[in-house]
């Protein structure tokens, strides 16, 4: 690390020669994957973006220029680059430094991120704000090709090209879509490029158009194809952009050229990149879907930390969504990008006539899944909870309000851990609560999931959601064959104790923690399974409302408008007197970290259960029992 160590910031970085920066692009590789085998993060993009970013902070000015990232998972570079350097072995370790850029961390994060297709349309807030103050900066959006899949990115583009400020796009383009011979095409266009040719050339093939267009429009509009294929960049030009590119993103020399050369370009100006995902490191390169996020991993075998065999609520849903479409060929699956993590892999090898993996794309995913509905298919929109967030007007607008029968469900609810507070699912249940016609399930654990899906698809009308967190089923093995249905919105009594009066009423699995404080300990109170938020079981609620005084509300989801809120607007419409109390997490964005470290700062730990318990019984022994909680 010879070079590296030496770099505290992009000054000294400005300070090497072009040679050198190659010795630093692989000193920081090394320095990455080394990390990463250790921490877990995204891996492979950041792998990719090594040279992209060191030629950026190299030709302009950061932190004065902004550079704003998409996603923000293929930072790491820029992380190591500007001063990060020493909390690197604490990435996203509970009080280190995140995995995504935050303006809280560094002056040179200029937005915070998580989410894709966002880059542009901030970057250009941030153009705009440069003309009204009349400052002079540069704005850079670097955009993957995957982000660019989704609307939000085109939304900006338009934007931009209509306001014609200096703004500048860079285009990462890590598919494999382009392949050597393409290659060779690019290499030659940046050479134009930097020859100052590139729109002589262009400029004879628009006169060649114009003169074709006597002979009718239907020769213009294939003419007009036949450029596209020539220079890929006329979708952006359509849109007010130059384009220029493609450049090989891992020539340190062609890159720093052609940032130099567009640098003072007047106007919106695309910079298309190709890149390698999971670049100089073998098994990334070869799997770079497995390295996209990666858990540790041995750097000599690329052998990734096996987690224990227990089975994931992904992997039921996997399984019994398999086992249901074997038998109905109505069943659709949707996805935004998100085939592995949703567990829809081995339903699309199995059908994929009706697999659509519609890229990041989520609100087109739930109004696609509602044009199927209105034909009679059933589509299983499967998304996570935080990035279904996007579709919230989807859902009310193209779904509830035709009462459409979309099965939603919702993978990585409450939180996830390390990737923090982008990608926690904190809010479902509050979002989708508050929308008419919609059904909303929360599941205990593996048995319950299979049988709620089952009836979510053959005995609920209209929009369904079922939820459910990165979390293991407390069961070994699932029979995905055989199913129960649910009477909708029936709550279980798991645990009925009459002496106590105290009751806690469960959305979801951490109800086994509650099994296991009944049985290991003495303490004792009622224990019932709601399984529905919406509609809820008022019979069961009137019930113990009649028979105990206080009532705990258990929800991985903010206290805002969740079960917590339900109940307590039941209680309130009924008049009845007891106290209520919630387990569900504080109206605040929860950080990054260890999940287990994080449940137990916001509550949710059995220790934290324990002590609630605890604190409950004293203070009923001691005739206090009001002020719990
Ligand atoms: C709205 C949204 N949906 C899904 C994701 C999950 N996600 C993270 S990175 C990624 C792929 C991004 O592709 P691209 O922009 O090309 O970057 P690459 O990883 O290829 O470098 C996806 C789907 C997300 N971050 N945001």
């Amino acid at each position: 690390m010879e070079l590296l160590n030496k770099i505290n910031s992009p000054q000294d970085l400005r300070k090497l020669s072009l040679e050198e920066l190659e010795q630093l692009a692989e000193e920081i590789r090394s320095f990455i994957i080394e990390t990463v085998s250790k921490t877990g993060g995204h891996l492979a993009a950041s792998l990719g973006t090594v040279e992209l970013t060191i030629a950026l902070h190299y030709v302009f000015n950061t932190p004065l220029d902004k550079i704003v990232w998409d996603v923000g998972h293929q930072t790491y570079a820029h992380k190591i680059l500007t001063g990060r350097k020493e909390f690197f072995h604490k990435l996203r370790q509970y009080g280190g430094i995140s995995g995504f850029p935050r303006r809280e961390e560094s002056e040179y994060d200029v937005f915070n991120v998580g989410h894709a297709s966002t880059a542009v349309s901030a970057a250009l807030g941030i153009a705009v704000a440069r003309e009204l103050n009349k400052e002079d900066y540069k704005v850079i959006a670097v955009i993957g090709d995957g982000s660019l899949s989704g609307g939000l990115a085109y939304e900006g583009l338009n934007h931009a090209g209509h306001l014609g400020y200096d703004f500048i796009v860079v285009l990462n383009d890590n598919t494999m879509f382009i392949s050597k011979s393409v290659g060779a095409i690019a290499k030659m266009l940046v050479r134009l490029l930097t020859l100052g040719l590139l729109k002589k050339i262009e400029q004879k093939i628009d006169k060649f158009l114009r003169r074709l267009k006597y002979i009718g429009n239907v020769i213009l509009r294939v003419a007009k194809r036949f450029k596209l294929l020539l220079f890929p960049g006329m979708l952006f030009e359509e849109m007010g952009f130059a384009y220029v590119g493609p450049v090989d993103g891992h020539d340190l020399k062609s890159l720093c050229e052609v940032f130099r050369s567009i640098k003072n370009f007047k106007g919106p100006v695309v910079v298309h990149v190709l890149t390698k995902k999971g670049k100089g490191y073998k098994p990334a390169e070869e799997k770079p879907e497995k390295f996209h996020s990666v858990a540790k991993f041995n750097v000599l075998t690329g052998e990734i930390e096996k987690r224990n065999d227990r089975l994931t609520f992904t992997e039921v849903f996997s399984k019994t969504i398999v086992s249901l479409a074997e038998k109905d060929g109505r069943i659709v699956g949707i996805t935004a990008a998100m085939t592995e993590g949703c567990g829809l892999e081995e339903f699309s090898k199995l059908f994929p006539e009706r697999f659509f993996d519609v890229g990041i794309a989520e609100e087109h995913a739930v109004t696609f899944a509602a044009g199927l509905a209105t034909k009679n298919y059933i589509p299983i929109c499967a998304i996570y909870s935080t990035f279904l967030q996007r579709a919230f007007d989807q859902i009310i607008h193209d779904v509830a309000l035709q009462n459409l029968h979309v099965v939603f469900v919702l993978d990585r609810a409450g939180i996830v851990g390390e990737d923090g507070p982008t990608h926690h699912g904190c809010f479902d249940l509050s979002y989708l609560r508050l929308i008419p016609n919609m059904t909303i399930m929360v599941p205990k654990d593996g048995n319950e999931l299979k049988d709620m899906l089952y009836t979510a698809i053959y005995h609920i009308d209209g929009p369904v959601a079922i939820r459910y967190p990165k979390d293991f089923v407390v069961e070994k093995n699932i029979d995905v064959d055989k199913f129960e249905k649910i009477d909708v919105p029936k709550a279980q009594i798991i645990y009925e104790d009459k002496e106590s009066k105290i009751c806690f009423l469960v959305l979801g699995p951490k109800i086994y923690i509650l099994k296991e404080i009944l049985e290991t300990t003495d303490y004792r109170f009622s224990v019932v399974n709601m399984r529905f938020l919406k509609p809820m079981d008022e019979e069961i609620l009137k019930k113990v409302c009649n028979s105990h005084n206080i009532l705990i509300t258990v929800e991985e989801n903010t206290i805002v408008g969740g079960l917590f809120s339900a109940v307590s607007e039941f209680v309130a419409r009924n008049h009845y007197q007891v106290k209520i109390y919630p387990f569900a997490f504080p109206d605040k964005f929860i950080t990054f970290g260890k999940k287990e470290i994080l449940e137990e700062e916001v509550g949710f730990s059995i220790k934290n259960f324990l002590a609630f318990v605890k604190s409950l019984n004293e203070r009923r022994c001691t005739n206090e029992g009001s002020n719990v909680g």
